[in-house]
């Protein structure tokens, strides 16, 4: 199974278009929030199904603020991150992650990528698409393989 994790995307999709070309075909995709529109248009380009939340830039949105979900049998939190201050680091994420029996917490907001196993649950950031704001500032993405149960991540830059 093949996800597609992305965030930040801030109204623009021209770096999504790319990304789609690259990884496609996907089984899912999870947007971690900071949309600025085009929630449907994003979910029906994807061809798959769609987890998204809303960041703190989107503000009449119709998108939940938080989705737990299973994937793979992993237990799957996903919310943008501003609630629990990631940008002064992931410990209160995490903290919200293991106190809901989250295996996985997805989250954006901060514009950097991150893949860290921490105890019992793995911290996953995307970065930016459109903004990135790590060394570097490349866009980036994450692609997720989950097989037989086990979870593998990939960073990737455009
Ligand atoms: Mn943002």
């Amino acid at each position: 199974m093949k996800i597609l994790i992305i965030s930040d995307t801030h109204g623009k999709l021209d770096n999504f278009f790319k990304v789609l070309e690259i990884v496609e075909p996907i089984d899912l995709l999870v947007h971690c929030g900071d949309v600025e529109g085009q929630e449907s248009e994003i979910e029906a380009l994807s061809g798959t199904p769609c987890h998204m939340v809303s960041g703190n830039n989107d503000f009449f949105s119709f998108l939940d603020r938080e989705k737990e979900f299973t994937i793979g049998g992993k237990h799957v939190f996903l919310t943008h991150g501003h609630y629990y201050h990631v940008s002064m680091g992931p410990e209160r994420i995490w903290e919200e992650a293991y106190s809901r029996g989250a295996q996985i917490v997805m989250y954006g907001h901060t514009h950097k990528p991150v893949v860290e196993e921490r105890g019992a649950v793995t911290l996953v950031n995307p970065g930016s698409l459109s903004y990135p704001r790590q060394n570097g500032r490349r866009p980036s993405y994450i692609l997720m393989e989950l097989e037989n149960g086990k979870a593998s991540y990939d960073i990737r830059y455009l």
